[in-house]
Parts: C-alpha cells; structure tokens; sequence
C-alpha cells in the first residue's frame, strides 16, 4: 500500500497534519489535495479536536503546485488549464482552512514557495523555523500569486511589499517575513516544534468558537466601513454571549478557577 500523502497525528487536542510528499518538498499534487481537504474535514468534524498545526515531511514545508503532476500537461492544443487546477484545489482548500472551527497554525520548517508561501498565511498563525523561507515563485513561470496570495499578501504585508515579493520571486528568510509581520515568529530550527506544540496547546484551551469568530469577523471587518464592522461586532458579541463559553469565561474569572471551554 502506498505511504499517505497526509500524516495525521494527535498529541491531546491538537491534530497535526504533515504534507509527505518530502522528495518533491512537499509540492501539492491532486491526491495530496484531496488527502488533505480529507484531513481537514476530519478534524472539524471531531469535537476532540480543538487546533490544527499544518506543517511538512522533510526539510521543506510546501513548495506548491507540483509542476510535474498530470493536471499541468498541456492539451491536444498544448495548453495547460491552470484555472481548473485552480478552481478544483486551491479554491475549496483556502476556504475550508478559513472556514475551520479551531484555530490552525503553519509549523513553516522549510521552504514555502508559490502556493506553499500562501498555505502558510491562509493559516491564522505562521511560525517558521529560522532556516526556512518563503518565496512568491508565481511571476518566475509567469502567474500571478494563487492560494489566496493577492488577497492575504498586501494584507500582511502591504501593498509595495506584496508587489515587491510576487514580482521579484526573492526568497523572503523567515526572520525578514517576522520583522515585516507577515509571520507570527520565527524560531530556531530545534526550538520550532516545541514552540508551535506549546502554542496550539494553548489556543486548543481556549474557547474555539470565539478565536473561529475572531478570524471571520477580521477578515469581514477589513471589507466594511466602521459603521458595518460595529454592526459585525454587535452581531457576533451576541451570538457569543449567548454561547456557554461566555458564561463559562465569566464564571471561571470571577470563582478564580481555570475555565472548561467547550463550544465550536
Ligand atoms: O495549475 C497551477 O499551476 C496552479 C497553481 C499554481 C500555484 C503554484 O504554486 S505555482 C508555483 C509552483 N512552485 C514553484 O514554482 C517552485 C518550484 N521549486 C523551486 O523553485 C525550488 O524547488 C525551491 C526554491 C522551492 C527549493 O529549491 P532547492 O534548491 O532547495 O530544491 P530543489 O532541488 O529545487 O528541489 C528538490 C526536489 O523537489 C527536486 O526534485 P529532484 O530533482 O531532486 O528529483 C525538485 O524538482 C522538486 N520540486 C521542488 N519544487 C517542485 C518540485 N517538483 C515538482 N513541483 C514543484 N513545485
């Protein structure tokens, strides 16, 4: 039986998925999208499961589109379809990522090129190892940046560095993408699992329902004028409020105890 292109591995209510397809850095083929939509799915599925870290087998974290994969042979035309590519994978992978119930982190132990680059910032923290990098690849085959990349670099970034990134293609060290916020941390190489297992830990102790609340009413906000962002807040202020984790928060503070959240 073949190896899976996705591992999927438990330390309490943390799930850890690592893209294995080492030999190719990890680049995403079809299968390996489907094991990992697969993988995703399972995990917000499971009520147990309270944060996913996303990392990768080997020394690079994603390197993306496999190049060599048959979805980018070119027809009886020689052209490839690069926006079916698109619309079958990256498309439904950026949004379940951003729609998960828990928060997900990118363990970055390597480097994240084209697609790779922008899977990590799709996660809602990255943490990278000082050894890795990141690197636009797109303008070097003649794409724009995909995963998500136009929307979320000038984000991170802003827009003359997103410019300056997707159209350059240089290789971005992680303690560059920390100084420049596009990274939560940057970690030495031997500190890098230890500091995101710590840091999930704690998210996944925390009320998962709010922190998913948090992530959507951010990225909403940034499309809206103040006078909608306040409406936005109000809105999910009283869904939450409403949420046993709110009581549950409150009660914990005020009997001076560690809360049991529990809501997804
Ligand atoms: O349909 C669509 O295309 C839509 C989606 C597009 C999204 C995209 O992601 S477009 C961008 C695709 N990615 C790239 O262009 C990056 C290509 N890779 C590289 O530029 C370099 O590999 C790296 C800078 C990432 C790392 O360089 P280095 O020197 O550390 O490693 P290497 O020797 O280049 O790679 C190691 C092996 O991985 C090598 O295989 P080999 O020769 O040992 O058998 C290499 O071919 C393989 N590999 C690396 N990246 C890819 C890949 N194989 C297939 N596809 C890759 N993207």
């Amino acid at each position: 039986m073949s190896e899976a292109l996705v591992l999927v591995s438990h330390s309490g209510a943390v799930r850890t998925l690592t893209l294995n397809r080492p030999q190719a850095l990890n680049s995403l083929t079809a299968a390996l999208h489907a094991e990992l939509r697969q993988a995703l799915d399972d995990a917000a599925a499971n009520p147990e499961v309270r944060a996913v870290v996303l990392t990768g087998a080997g020394r690079g974290f994603c390197a993306g589109q496999d190049l060599n994969d048959p979805a980018m042979l070119p027809d009886a035309q020689g052209k490839v379809d690069v926006g079916a590519v698109i619309e079958a994978h990256y498309r439904p992978l950026v949004l379940r990522i951003q729609a998960m119930p828990v928060p997900v982190i990118a363990m970055v132990n390597g480097v994240a090129a084209g697609a790779g680059a922008n899977l990590a910032l799709c996660c809602d923290m990255a943490i990278a190892a000082r050894s890795a990098n990141f690197i636009q690849a797109f303008s070097k085959i003649g794409l724009i940046p995909d995963c998500g990349g136009t929307w979320l670099l000038p984000r991170v970034v802003g827009r003359a560095r997103a410019l300056g990134l997707a159209m350059t293609g240089d290789k971005l060290s992680a303690e560059a993408a920390e100084r420049m916020g596009m990274i939560w941390q940057c970690v030495d190489d031997d500190q890098l699992a230890a500091t995101v297992q710590a840091l999930a830990s704690r998210l996944a102790a925390m009320p998962s329902k709010a922190l998913a609340a948090t992530r959507r009413t951010l990225d909403e906000a940034a499309q809206m004028t103040l006078e909608q962002a306040l409406s936005l807040e109000d809105h999910w202020q009283r869904e939450l409020g409403h949420a046993h984790d709110f009581r549950e928060g409150v009660a914990a503070f005020q009997q001076k105890r560690a809360p049991q959240f529990k809501d997804r």
